[in-house]
């Protein structure tokens, strides 16, 4: 999976492309991250890459230009390969979207700032609008972050045991059951004794019941779209 980032803060992704799993993952090629600095496109006098809104107004609106010539950088001869535009106003990105995208071989991902970017970036460039939560950002960086945090998880081999991503809280529409290590007493806390008991199909009923009934707690709206199968309501009346 290849992420071509579009940006005016390309140091921001210093910390989160260079830690942990995706650090691992890039030295693996499992994934690659090319990071553009719009401001090098930007080619009037002052690298000016944002301007003043037509007809008036508060604020500033990234040009067109620059945007659209990093993008023709990128040839993208195959229109197969999304190009992202981080905003607020787009559409709330969630596991499904993450799965989504993973079945591309390439995304572009445009972070926005100001107050926008010219219409004609957005109609003529973009394919997918994305916002991460219904609250506003100074920039489109962070939410760029979380979606090739969320989407490089899925890349197989990105994450040690694919089993680990498939229990995930969301990957199957319930949150994650509890988890319990070493010691098997803390300060007088217990870990429940059927897990200690070796016998797996009691485990994992033990386990989906507490999936379950966390989820009808804690997120009652996932389950509205997952169907309950019979063997789920009887867990949860046990
Ligand atoms: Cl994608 N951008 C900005 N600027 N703010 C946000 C967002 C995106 N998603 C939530 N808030």
């Amino acid at each position: 999976m290849k992420f071509d980032i579009l940006t005016l803060f390309p140091d921001m992704f210093d910390g989160v492309l260079n830690s942990s799993i995706l650090k691992r993952a890039q030295k693996e090629g499992l994934i690659n991250f090319n990071i553009t600095d719009i401001r090098n496109y930007c080619e009037d006098k002052h690298n000016q890459a944002d301007d003043y809104p037509y007809g008036g107004g508060v604020g500033m609106v990234l040009k067109p230009e620059p945007i659209f010539k990093a993008v023709n950088d990128l040839q993208l001869a195959d229109s197969q390969t999304p190009v992202v535009f981080l905003t607020p106003q787009g559409k709330t990105f969630d596991q499904s979207l993450a799965k989504d995208l993973v079945k591309k071989d390439r995304l572009v991902l445009l972070c926005g700032h100001y107050e926008g970017v010219d219409q004609r970036v957005r109609d003529e460039l973009v394919t997918h609008e994305v916002s991460i939560g219904d609250y506003v950002l100074t920039g489109g960086e962070l939410p760029a972050m979380v979606l090739v945090d969320a989407i490089s998880r899925l890349v197989p081999g990105v994450v040690g045991s694919s089993k680990s991503v498939i229990q995930d809280s969301f990957y199957q529409g319930l949150l994650d059951y509890p988890q319990y290590t070493r010691p098997q007493e803390y300060n007088s806390l217990e870990v429940p004794q059927v897990l200690l008991s070796g016998n797996h199909a009691k485990i994992d009923r033990w386990r989906r019941k507490k999936a379950l009934e966390k989820t009808l707690v804690k997120r009652p709206d996932l389950l509205k779209e997952e169907e309950l199968s019979n063997k789920d309501k009887n867990l949860l009346e046990e």
